[in-house]
């Protein structure tokens, strides 16, 4: 009844912005992200009759409220499959700093469902993982895969076509970095959740977001699976441009990016103009992960470390796929 789980985190590409199911988080466009290997969460779960309420700790502080609440209702789902009713005690815990746009749900939901699934036993494959994990939280999904991963938005309304799949593995672009720059470790104030509601809602943008969408999961694709580094580049951060300008222009609007943002930003079309090749994304937060080939990684990773903006530089590569632990965290 108690076993653990890490999860890497994996940062996106081409962006999932907006569902268009809240309640089994099933989005409006598919989306595709790398797993990142430097960025992970490690959470233990244990189900017991000694435990009277389910019991949340994150990096060493107990978590009550709205976050201890979605994973009680995720552990409700696989509770409901395994058909048990015990309670559980969750402690849970990352090298980075949480929902300040480094994706720790991502990681967080996707070690929470693979460490819960084992520890009633359940046997489920990749795909049904990613479907449970989905409804805790849409972008860990795609941690059950290694290396490069789609997440198909799917069309039934069960939500059961609606899951991460493989593009290529890790092994498939090891000459591919991704430079993680941290600007602040503040905890953002508007979650992705509610910025995308309010994006789908309100902004004249979003249809035209939805249009587009297609075509940069097109080029994305093709750019990974043929290592077409400039058309993956070039898309990836005009995605995410796009995906910006749509929660920019909603009502009221939303501005994740900083003065810092805005200067890495500019760094990294400073590089390109230089001659070195980057590009940057940019999530539900105020940090810049930069796009680069791994020749580049160590000279970005000098300079950018150099601003007095940075205060945290992680250099990843594409990472491995949730996996058990046999050490728990208690
Ligand atoms: C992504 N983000 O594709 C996008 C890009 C942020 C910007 O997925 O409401 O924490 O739990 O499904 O997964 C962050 O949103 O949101 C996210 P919920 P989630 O990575």
């Amino acid at each position: 009844m108690k076993s653990t789980a890490t999860a890497n985190s994996n940062i996106a590409l081409v962006k999932y912005w907006g569902k268009r199911d809240e309640k089994l988080i099933l989005p409006h466009n598919s989306s595709i992200s790398m797993t990142l290997d430097g960025l992970y969460t490690t959470t233990t779960v244990e189900f017991s009759e000694k435990y009277k309420a389910d019991t949340l700790s994150i990096d060493g502080e107990k978590i009550s409220g709205e976050e201890l609440e979605r994973a009680a209702l995720q552990l409700n789902i696989v509770r409901k499959r395994a058909g048990v009713s015990e309670k559980a005690r969750i402690v849970s815990e990352s090298n980075f700093p949480k929902a300040a746009g480094l994706a720790s749900s991502a990681s967080g939901f996707a070690a929470l469902t693979l460490a819960s699934a084992k520890a009633l036993d359940l046997d489920l494959s990749a795909r049904e993982l990613s479907i449970i994990a989905r409804q805790g939280s849409g972008s860990a999904c795609r941690s059950f895969h290694d290396g490069f991963v789609e997440w198909t938005k799917g069309s039934m309304e069960d939500g059961s076509d609606s899951y991460a799949k493989q593009i290529a593995p890790k092994d498939h672009w090891p000459e591919l970095a991704m430079v993680v720059s941290v600007v602040t470790s503040k905890e953002k104030k508007i979650k992705s959740r509610a910025g995308m509601r309010q994006t789908v809602a309100n902004s004249p943008f979003y249809k035209a977001w939805l249009e587009g969408v297609e075509d940069d999961l097109e080029k994305v694709r093709a750019g990974i699976l043929e290592k077409k580094f400039t058309q993956l580049g070039v898309t990836a951060e005009l995605n995410a441009l796009k995906m910006h300008s749509t929660m920019i222009t909603t009502t009221p609007h939303i501005i994740y990016w900083t003065p810092e943002t805005v200067t890495m930003m500019k760094e990294v079309m400073a590089m390109r103009e230089e001659g070195m090749e980057a590009y940057f994304t940019i999530d539900g937060g105020p940090q810049v992960k930069i796009l680069c080939l791994d020749r580049n990684a160590k000279k970005i990773q000098k300079r950018i470390t150099e601003m007095k903006e940075v205060k945290k530089v992680y250099v990843c590569h594409a990472g491995d796929a949730a996996r058990t632990e046999k050490k728990g965290l208690f």
